[in-house]
């Protein structure tokens, strides 16, 4: 959680530098994310929206490898082709972020009703929003998990907003949980700042699916703190005092005083995990921005296993022009 808001932080700052081009923050969502990935298996698959660093960085992703792909750089498992903030990992089961709102919901069924069908003892586990529960794929997902029985976890973070668009005027439904029942299957709702109550529910909802006794929607009430995206200012469309009510309910405070309260963390400790934190995210954009760029050319690589004629021609035009060269960039 540390390093996910010391990540935050930094990164909405190298933005405003100039030094990355985009970034979605999940300030006041940390608990939500690390207690449901610590809930979680290597196996099991996640299928993350654009706001997930902490369920990438609890998953075990390196920092440095979030942190090429925010830059597009050389080492970018994406090549520089994905918009920032939309990472992908095949070695951790984290599904490449897409950005239309619902599209991993229905992935997700998909890739449950094919681990049953192998007999595969694992979850799938599409993370979304309070906005997304409006989006078809939300529904079509919903139903055919009830359907099938389907071993999803539908991991809804309600941050009470959908970029201008407050809660209220999402649904008439009193919570966003109460819509599993129409599909026939249970919802839950849990307090996304409590960072072992979030774990609990995930276990449990786990513990059913891979019993085969089939899905469960998760609705963790949390607060986006920070803005939609480095490129939204909430002061226009929310107050103060809404954020301030919420800040008084910071996950990382929370934790920080339950464990102090149990004896478990002392300040000593506490300033040496945010020193280490912020140690290990200036190595990491260190090393990140010392990489060189992608190579313009592979502009025309992974499409097809032959050029055709046309795009070979352009490719020849491209290296006539002097831009093919390695690291070569405006
Ligand atoms: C199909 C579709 N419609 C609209 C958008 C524009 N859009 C991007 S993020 C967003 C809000 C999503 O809100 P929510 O699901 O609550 O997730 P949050 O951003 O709050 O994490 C919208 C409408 C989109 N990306 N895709
Ligand atoms: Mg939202």
């Amino acid at each position: 959680m540390v390093l996910s808001r010391t990540t935050d932080e930094r990164c909405l700052a190298l933005q405003r530098q100039g030094r990355i081009g985009f970034y979605a923050p999940l300030l006041g969502q940390e608990a939500a994310q690390v207690g449901c990935a610590l809930a979680l298996t290597p196996d099991d698959w996640v299928f993350p929206a654009y706001r997930e660093l902490a369920v990438a960085l609890t998953r075990g992703v390196p920092l440095r490898s979030i942190l090429d792909q925010l830059l597009g750089n050389s080492a970018d498992l994406t090549k520089g082709r994905q918009m920032p903030n939309h990472f992908g990992f095949r070695d951790y089961k984290f599904v490449t972020a897409s950005s239309p709102i619902g599209t991993q919901i229905t992935q997700a069924v998909g890739a449950a009703m094919a681990a049953q069908r192998r007999k595969e003892a694992v979850v799938t586990v599409p993370f979304f929003g309070d906005g997304a529960t409006s989006s078809n794929d939300f529904h079509a997902g919903l139903n055919f998990a009830g359907v099938f029985r389907t071993p999803t976890i539908f991991f809804c973070q309600n941050n009470q907003w959908a970029i201008s668009l407050p809660r209220e005027k999402q649904t008439r439904s009193k919570t966003l949980a109460e819509k599993a029942e129409a599909y026939g299957f249970p919802g839950v709702v849990v307090d996304g700042t409590d960072v072992n109550a979030v774990y609990r529910a995930v276990a449990q909802a786990r513990a059913r699916a891979v019993r085969g006794d089939g899905p469960t929607l998760i609705e963790a009430q949390v607060y986006r703190l920070g803005p939609h995206s480095t490129s939204d200012d909430p002061k226009r469309y929310r107050t103060d005092a809404e954020v301030a009510e919420w800040k008084a309910r910071d996950p990382l405070a929370r934790m920080r005083a339950d464990l102090s309260a149990a004896g478990q963390l002392t300040e000593a400790a506490d300033q040496k995990i945010w020193e280490e934190a912020r140690a290990e995210f200036a190595a990491a954009i260190e090393a990140g921005e010392q990489a060189p760029p992608m190579a313009p050319e592979s502009i025309f690589e992974d499409v097809f296993a032959t050029l055709t004629p046309r795009l070979e021609a352009e490719r020849e035009e491209f290296r006539s022009l002097g831009r093919g060269a390695e690291g070569a960039h405006e």
